[in-house]
């Protein structure tokens, strides 16, 4: 039987478990790439394991997300995570060198490893043929450690290109697809990966942008076969020495199959508020823009810029539009310094950010009351862009740049431009913002920001507690615990950012939580879709909570809950759901065993009801629950 890239790269890796769908694996890791707003977290708990020096191939601390530094707690940091890193072996890439996905693929990447890191869109090296999932950060210091991760087997959905793009409709139109056919909760326990002859059309960027917005479908992974034009890109990069081919066999078995005709799309657009909110754009009509963002893990490529270049070259952004432009790497930002592009992107009138992830996470450039937000990001959740009453539209570089020059969101093909070739210029090699680690003698420097992470502790047999909120369906981390400008920079302070967790939902949630000492989360399908950051399970496990009971979890947070020891339970009747109001009493009985067997009777004591619930986990994860969170068992495990 012919295998896949997945079934390939996994055979590889599997250190224990049966390679079979839905069954617990666990995998090495090769490499580990962190970021700063999941970063100081993630070193705290490296710290707190106790190892000298990491013991992955090559791990990699980037900063790219805090970078306003309007007080000292975001330069804290970046030194804390620059001193913890030399001191255990990690590389550290400094502020300005770049969006840690973009320069990741760009340095770091290596075609059949794998690769966690504490983002959810480290999926994105899937574009030059990694396995790559994102974590939580205790995952990764484990992983950082030399613990392999667990995963399910996953699913493998064959996503068949054939056909072209058509002039101006761009990768980002592909991924928009996809979701609009899978939505944001479609991808759970799947990898999805890329085939046919349509892939040999796309360069490695334009493939990144899709294994980046992978993420969006709540996949475990997205990948690409390494061919000749990733063996192209990474030659560019100077880098052939980390190529390798890898091919899925001609009969290879996948679980499904997605065919796309490329040459039949169009461009599409993701409408307020949410990645799968999918419309073509020629079908909205009159829609005037206010704001245009180019940029983020998705969109900032030398290729993405030299497009967005060549649509303003000679043109002058409309006067009702602020277009602002962040590209994702001082290798971009240096190319299109020199060869003129930037000249011309400043000319037309745009305003040049640096090469960080600036408003994709609402660090700046908030656009105003009930305004409208043409981005080429990934993400358009409710709140996201810093401003509630904002509307925010994904769109790819194309649209945004063509929609800069008329104000108001237009189809890209009724302003065709000629794009030249842009694989062969000379990538501009620099590694001089990356610093290598020096070793145990380095001294860790932690500011005053940064405080002790909670612990959680082993649960009770019998949990007696009050539901302190209930939410509806698609719940994401960025309700859960937001991040903005104001509150990015208290990620190493979880009981500050307490007290805004769920802000954007439930202004009351921690005080009542707090009040009832504790309590439950009711909540409805792919809860804690989005982002990777355990804040938003550190935050609730601060407040006392104890058990989220969902209809279903989106698969990161679903790990950073047992992680930190909060129960992760799912209804067996979704009607059950209706049952239960806010402020109800909730008594879960036989904790201890239901972890093991499956299942958790619940009684909403205060109404007489009785149901059962879910607990779909692991044998080791319901340990892991037992011990009291992820640390505490592994602590206990090599005593
Ligand atoms: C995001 O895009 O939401 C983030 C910010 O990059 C997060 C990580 C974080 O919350 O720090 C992610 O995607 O995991
Ligand atoms: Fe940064 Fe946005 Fe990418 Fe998250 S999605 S890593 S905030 S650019």
């Amino acid at each position: 039987m012919g295998k896949n890239l997945v079934n390939k790269i996994l055979e590889k890796h599997i250190v224990t478990g049966t390679p079979m769908k839905g069954e617990p694996v666990k995998i090495k890791i090769d490499r580990t790439l962190t970021q700063d707003s999941t970063g100081t977290m993630t070193y705290l708990q490296l710290e707190a394991i106790e190892i000298d020096k990491v013991k992955t191939e090559k791990s990699v601390a980037f900063v790219d997300h805090n970078m306003l530094q309007q007080g000292f707690e975001n330069a804290d940091d970046h030194k804390y995570i620059e001193t913890v890193a030399s001191k255990h072996g990690v590389y550290f890439s400094k502020p300005g060198n770049g969006i840690c996905h973009q320069v990741f693929l760009e340095r770091f990447s290596k075609p059949g490893q794998t690769l966690l890191g504490s983002d959810s869109h480290t999926p994105t090296a899937g574009g030059v043929g990694m396995f790559a999932c994102g974590a939580g950060g205790l995952d990764v210091a484990l992983a950082m450690a030399g613990e392999p991760y667990e995963i399910k087997y996953p699913e493998v959905i064959k996503v068949n290109l054939t056909g072209k793009l058509q002039d101006m409709v761009a990768s980002k139109d592909i991924i928009l697809e996809i979701l609009r056919r899978e939505t944001v909760k479609g991808g759970v326990g799947k990898v999805y990966e890329y085939g046919g002859e349509g892939v040999k059309s796309l360069s490695v960027p334009q493939r990144a942008t899709i294994t980046n917005m992978g993420a969006e479908l709540g996949a475990t992974t997205s990948i690409f076969p390494s061919d000749e034009r990733t063996m192209e890109f990474f030659e560019k990069q100077g880098r052939l020495e980390d190529f390798s081919f890898l091919q899925a066999d001609e009969d290879a078995v996948y679980d499904r199959v997605i065919d796309i005709d490329l040459s039949e799309l169009e461009p599409l657009t993701a409408k307020p508020h949410s990645p799968d909110n999918i419309e073509e754009v020629k079908n909205i009509k009159d829609l005037k823009v206010d704001q245009i963002a180019i940029g983020s893990c998705t969109n900032s490529s030398y290729e993405d810029l030299m497009k967005v270049a060549t649509i303003l070259k000679g043109k002058k952004v409309s006067p009702g539009v602020s277009l602002v432009i962040a590209p994702g790497s001082r290798q971009v930002m240096e190319m299109i310094a020199r060869n003129g592009a930037l000249g011309d992107i400043i000319s037309s009138g745009a305003r040049i950010l640096e090469n960080s992830c600036g408003p994709c996470i609402g660090m700046g450039q908030s656009p105003g009351t009930d305004s409208v937000s043409l981005r080429t990001f990934n993400r358009n959740f409710y709140g996201r862009s810093g401003t509630l009453s904002a509307q925010v539209y994904l769109v790819s570089p194309e649209t945004a740049a063509v929609s800069a020059l008329t104000g108001q969101l237009t189809d890209p093909r009724e302003h065709v431009v000629e794009f030249r070739k842009f694989d062969d210029d000379e990538f501009i090699i620099d590694d001089s913002m990356v610093i290598a680690p020096e070793g145990q003698g380095v001294e860790v420097i932690k500011g005053p920001n940064i405080k002790a992470f909670p612990i959680a502790k082993r649960p009770e047999d019998v949990i007696d507690s009050k539901v302190v909120i209930k939410v509806g369906d698609n719940i994401t981390t960025d309700h859960i615990m937001p991040s903005n400008a104001k509150l990015l920079p208290y990620r190493s302070n979880i009981p500050y950012l307490a007290e805004y967790c769920f802000n954007t939902v439930d202004e009351d949630f921690p005080r009542r939580a707090k009040e009832n000492g504790g309590g439950i989360i009711i909540a409805g399908s792919n809860y804690g879709q989005g982002s990777s950051r355990e804040h938003a399970a550190l935050a609730p496990l601060f407040l006392g909570i104890k058990a989220v009971i969902a209809k279903s979890f989106a698969r990161i947070h679903k790990s950073n809950l047992i992680n930190n020891g909060i129960l992760p339970l799912e209804f067996k009747n979704e009607e059950d759901y209706e049952k239960i109001d806010l402020e109800d009493n909730i008594v879960l009985e036989g904790v201890k065993d239901g972890l093991k067997n499956g299942e958790i009777k619940v009684r909403i004591s205060n109404k007489g009801v009785d149901f059962s619930v879910k607990c779909e986990l692991s044998e080791e994860d319901a340990k892991v629950i037992l011990d009291g969170g992820r640390l505490n068992s592994v602590k206990m495990r090599v005593g």
